[in-house]
């Protein structure tokens, strides 16, 4: 999954795809650089963000989904947010897929899926980007994200959006401190209990900058690391900036895990 921010403030890229057109070319450049998705957002998650309202979000997304189908983008767009509005005005204008960071939290969000019929990403997170710092208290990090994204399994079949239409997320970097974040990534097999396939998150984040203290900029090669660390964990889908680099990793990544003897390809 490709990440196009057509935001101001996004944390690596804020600013550089704001202009409909700018994010339609990168949206374009990420599939032709081998994307299976490309996910356009119009506001920025990252800690402390400022919450924009649903008629700039959609100001801010819509024109970027209509020039990828007129474009004639081949792979499906998902559109990153949590707002029901901005949901229902992407998917009219050609979106095929719901990224939700917030896990279908918002009930009217949930309804707008379950209406259209389309796929979602229910990633983990507590709280919003103002207090999510302050809501990384865990016991057992890996066990209780596992449990809450039971919850929102829950919360989506209760909606009418059945498990066969979810992906799950353990929201790297979201109310999890760097070391946290680490060992979901290391318990990211746990998740495999929910039945369900898992998407990680991992491009670019703080987790990297704290391990390495490599710059935003620079974190690429990290990005890498854990972007094969999670394949081999047995994510089926990673979002990334970089995605050339990307699918090379995971390609050589998914090839090992394929290759342990024993087990059945494909
Ligand atoms: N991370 C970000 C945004 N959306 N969606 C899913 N499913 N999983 C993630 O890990 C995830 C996400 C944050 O990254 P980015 O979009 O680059 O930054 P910003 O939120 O500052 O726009």
């Amino acid at each position: 999954m490709g990440v196009v921010n057509a935001t101001p403030d996004s944390f690596s890229d804020g600013g550089r795809w704001l202009d409909p057109d700018a994010a339609a070319s990168r949206a374009l450049a990420l599939a032709s650089e081998g994307a299976d998705l490309v996910d356009v957002g119009g506001e920025s998650t990252r800690p402390g963000a400022p919450p924009v309202a649903a008629d700039e979000e959609i100001r801010r997304v819509v024109p970027v989904v209509e020039r990828l189908v007129a474009g004639g983008l081949t792979v499906p767009i998902s559109v990153d947010t949590s707002k029901p509005e901005v949901a229902l005005a992407a998917l009219r204008a050609g979106a095929a897929l719901v990224n939700d960071v917030r896990g279908l939290s918002d009930p009217r969000l949930a309804e707008v899926v379950a209406a259209a019929g389309v796929p979602v990403v229910l990633m983990h997170t507590r709280g919003t980007p103002a207090d999510m710092r302050e809501r990384s208290r865990y016991r057992d990090v890996a066990a209780e994200v596992r449990d809450e994204l039971g919850e929102a399994l829950r919360r989506a079949a209760s909606a009418g959006v059945p498990a066969e239409r979810t992906i799950l997320d353990p929201g790297i970097g979201f109310a999890k401190t760097a070391a946290q974040s680490l060992e979901v990534l290391a318990r990211l097999g746990e998740l495999r209990s929910l039945g369900r396939p898992i998407l990680v998150g991992p491009s670019r984040k703080s987790f990297i900058g704290a391990v390495t203290g490599a710059a935003v900029e620079d974190r690429l090669p990290g990005t890498l690391a854990a972007v094969a660390a999670a394949v081999l964990a047995g994510a089926e889908f990673v979002r990334v900036h970089d995605v050339g680099a990307a699918r090379q990793a995971t390609l050589v990544a998914a090839a090992i895990r394929d290759a342990a003897p024993g087990r059945v390809s494909g």
